[in-house]
């Protein structure tokens, strides 16, 4: 039933481990130059319970930037066998560094993931990441190892290759980024197979927001399970939280992490099952740990329990970022309230992209949709009608009027990696 039995760890014991790993990893982080100075005067024994962690300064990406590259290496360099770094999403990328030991807990963590949302020895996983710098290469490469699993580093792109290799090895886990797996979807379908016909049943999807109709989208368009991982470099890579196959939400590993949700701007707890900022701590790490990472992910704690019978918590699929905001005639808006929109429209196809513009002295939004090929009729009236319902629920959704452009199927360019959701062209057209 379960990889690992701390997964269904009393919540007591968790909490008590939690203590004393907690206590640990200050100890080790004071050997780093950043947090000698950082933690100066708090001792490990401050540490009763992880509630305590409240104590601990938070640690932002800003921080780790101005420490590059080595300021919070807790070893001599000597030590460590890996680096990877962030994508870069979002500015200057950060680097992570790894013992031997760092990447032996990180792939049993990511081998529990998988586990967890039933893969299997006897699968077989085809890994469409790159496998560069990014940690969905490597990370969920040695995790599917660990697991057992015959792995296969496909990367990215190349689809044809990616369906004669799925073909060729009777492929039954894909590991596939969500807006990747939309696209490829429509690329095998194209290619003249029925994806009822693919040997494939588990999709790992992650590392970029999606919402649960996007999910609902790739499950039908692939005829696939599809399960959400969450993770992010700095506290490793994939398997921080991932789906079990009750996907209700991605068990978060307490006993390798502690996690809190914060009010972004008062850096106080919300209230549990509250929307907010998560923050991060890592729990066995001994090369780089890091303390109350600000994640500026958006999610909240899911209450209650899970009928899996593990004692983790979970945590919602995360609403976006907090930097992915935009602010339109005064109103907060998500890219992800456009996509669930969008997504949830039979009309619409695969792909979308959100520009903002400038007209004379305003801000407008513009948002490009891909239309289904059986949709995208030569009627003018019919085209006019879907684009005035597509703005309609859209701005009941986000309280504005965006401009709605239907594009067909295949021409909004897909990016490298993970999806360009939207531009800002204020200022640049
Ligand atoms: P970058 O910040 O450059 O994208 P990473 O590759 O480390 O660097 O990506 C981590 C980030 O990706 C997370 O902080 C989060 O914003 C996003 N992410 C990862 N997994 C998911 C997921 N399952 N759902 C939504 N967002 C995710
Ligand atoms: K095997
Ligand atoms: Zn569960």
């Amino acid at each position: 039933m379960y990889y690992d039995p701390v997964e269904t760890m009393d919540r007591a014991a968790l909490e008590s481990l939690q203590a004393e790993r907690l206590r640990q990893t200050i100890e080790i982080a004071k050997r780093s130059p950043f947090y000698a100075e950082r933690l100066k005067g708090l001792e490990p024994g401050d540490i009763k319970s992880p509630a305590n962690i409240t104590s601990l300064p938070f640690t932002t990406k800003d921080d780790l930037r101005n420490q590059y590259p080595h300021g919070l290496l807790a070893r001599p360099l000597d030590d460590f066998v890996r680096l990877h770094a962030s994508s870069g999403t979002t500015g200057t990328p950060v680097a992570v560094f790894y013992t031997q030991k760092d990447l032996d807990t990180w792939a049993d963590l990511m081998a529990r993931s998988m586990y967890c949302c039933g893969c299997r020895k006897s699968d077989v996983l085809q890994n469409t990441s790159g496998y560069g710098l990014f940690t969905g290469g490597l990370g969920i490469h040695y995790g599917s190892e660990r697991l057992g699993m015959l792995t296969i580093p496909a990367g990215a792109g190349n689809t044809k290759r990616q369906i004669k290799m799925i073909l060729d090895h009777q492929v039954t886990v894909l590991h596939i980024i969500p807006s990747f797996a939309l696209y490829f979807a429509q690329q095998v379908r194209e290619a003249g197979y029925d994806p009822k016909d693919m040997p494939w049943r588990i999709a790992l999807i992650g590392a970029e927001p999606h919402t649960e109709q996007a999910r609902a989208k790739i499950e039908q368009l692939m005829h696939i399970k599809a399960y959400n991982s969450y993770g992010l470099s700095e506290m490793n890579g994939p398997g921080v939280a991932f789906e079990c196959v009750h996907q209700k939400g991605m068990h978060l590993w307490e006993d390798a992490y502690i996690a809190e949700v914060i009010n972004p701007e008062t850096g106080e707890h919300v209230a549990e099952g509250e929307v907010g900022e998560l923050v991060m701590t890592t729990l066995t790490r001994e090369g780089m740990p890091i303390i109350r990472y600000r994640t500026r992910d958006l999610t909240r704690f899911i209450p209650g329990e899970c009928e899996c019978g593990r004692t983790h918590r979970r945590i919602d699929r995360i609403a976006g970022r907090a930097d992915d905001m935009m602010i339109l005639k005064g109103v907060n808006i998500y890219p992800m309230q456009i996509e669930q929109c969008l997504m949830a429209m039979p009309e619409v196809g695969q792909n979308y992209l959100i520009e903002l513009v400038r007209e004379g002295v305003s801000d407008q939004m513009r948002v490009k949709v891909e239309i289904k090929d059986e949709y995208f009729v030569e009627d003018m009236r019919a085209l006019q009608g879907l684009q005035k319902r597509i703005a309609k629920n859209l701005c009941s959704e986000i309280l504005v009027t965006p401009r709605v452009e239907l594009c067909q199927s295949e021409s909004i360019p897909k990016a490298q990696g993970k999806a360009v959701r939207v531009v800002d062209l204020r200022g640049k057209e």
